[in-house]
């Protein structure tokens, strides 16, 4: 079965900017896109046409970033925090990243799924068409391998694609309480190779921070991944500059995220890796962070950028890449095309996908957002309003 969708506007997000063809075509066959160009040239016959009067079409929107998968909520730690407690205060009283944890290892494989899916819908309903969904909250074998078969069933539910990535080292958990070293070894010696044996993580990625791991103790992990055959990515610089961004860099990762406090140095070698910068203004936002990406900086080095929800409990409870777009402009100055390019094209490549999906070109996935706008700039302009008018996966829908 082959279709067409003709009288559309075209952001192809080929070459550098939004690779726009103002009256376009897109053919597909099996899935596949097999043009996508101006109509002149398309083929004129297919088993299904469809008008889109005018519409403009997009690329499926990428999700490069979350925590989708976990139990409970922190909304009683956002009221504390709004009459004055912080959250060093809250994560001492047995809150933070550990209650999370607690709510995770207590809850069901069927209860982890049915809690994500309104999170994942809310995406869905925007035009998400691959989400990318860590671990981290479980932080043994059996807890993080049930997030990670959760996120992989959320890919069954819907149609939709997950990737899925191991946080083992998110955070130290109470067993291992005095122990970072011990649990980095866990994680090594025991986490990596069983969920790398059930092919349940598609990356690695780890926290590098004062209130998570060394650098020293990342590089463990990422080695230990590599050897199994699995990409990393790592957050770093989200609240200091442990020089992660570097290190992730070095160890060849596919994406460093956060990275407020990133320096040059940290810029030029992932400039000079091709790593992506996955910036995350919903957690900036959230945590009413002041220190700004040094965008000028990843410009002038060509670092590429993706944009993410960091969709997560405690710092980014944030469901909307159309959000994240008005953010990334508002709050970091960001352009037009370097918001839309970092959810869909840089998104795609800080998966390590961008041969097969972020584009609309022949060749790839046929995941569509078809928009309701009059212009790009729209998508990004407008506060809490959705003008998404159909969204195609792999050909359907
Ligand atoms: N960076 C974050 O902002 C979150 N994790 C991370 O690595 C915080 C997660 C949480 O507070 O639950
Ligand atoms: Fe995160």
């Amino acid at each position: 079965m082959n279709r067409l969708w003709r009288n559309a506007r075209l952001m192809t997000l080929v070459g550098e900017g939004l690779g726009i063809v103002e009256d376009g075509a897109i053919a597909c066959r099996e899935g596949r896109i097999t043009y996508a160009g101006p109509a002149a040239d398309a083929q004129r016959d297919a088993d299904e046409v469809i008008d889109c009067e005018g519409r403009w079409i997009s690329p499926g929107l990428i999700d490069c970033h979350t925590h989708l998968v976990h139990g409970g909520d922190r909304a009683g730690e956002f009221e504390q925090r709004l009459v004055g407690a912080s959250y060093e205060e809250i994560a001492r009283a047995g809150g933070g990243i550990v209650s999370t944890m607690n709510a995770t290892r207590a809850a069901s494989e069927e209860a982890l799924i049915a809690s994500a899916l309104p999170r994942l819908d809310a995406l869905i309903a925007e035009g998400v068409t691959t989400v990318e969904i860590k671990s981290g909250y479980g932080l043994s074998l059996e807890h993080e391998s049930k997030q990670l078969r959760a996120a992989r069933a959320l890919g069954e539910r819907r149609d939709v694609s997950v990737t899925t990535t191991l946080l083992g080292a998110h955070a130290l958990p109470p067993e291992f309480a005095g122990d970072p070293d011990g649990y980095v070894d866990h994680v090594c010696e025991t986490m990596i190779p069983a969920v790398a044996a059930e092919g349940l993580a598609d990356a690695v990625d780890a926290f590098c921070e004062g209130i998570g791991f060394t650098p020293q103790q990342v590089g463990r992990v990422f080695a230990v991944a590599r050897a199994h055959g699995l990409p990393v990515k790592l957050h770093a610089e989200q609240l200091s500059n442990l020089h992660g961004a570097a290190l992730a860099a070095r160890c060849g990762a596919l994406s460093a995220d956060h990275l407020e406090y990133i320096d040059e140095a940290g810029v030029a070698a992932m400039a000079e890796a091709g790593t992506v910068a996955v910036l995350l203004p919903g957690a900036f936002y959230f945590t009413r962070e002041t220190r700004l990406p040094p965008i000028d900086a990843l410009r002038a080095a060509r670092v590429p950028i993706a944009l993410a929800t960091d969709c997560n409990p405690g710092t980014s409870p944030l469901t909307s890449l159309l959000l994240v777009m008005n953010m990334a402009a508002t709050l970091f100055r960001m352009t037009v095309d370097e918001c839309i390019a970092g959810v869909t094209r840089e998104a795609a490549r800080a998966l390590g996908m961008a041969e097969r999906i972020g584009t609309l070109e022949a060749g790839k996935r046929c995941d569509l957002a078809i928009w309701d706008i009059g212009q790009p700039a729209e998508l990004v302009y407008r506060i809490g309003f959705n003008p998404l008018h159909a969204r195609v996966w792999r050909g359907q829908g």
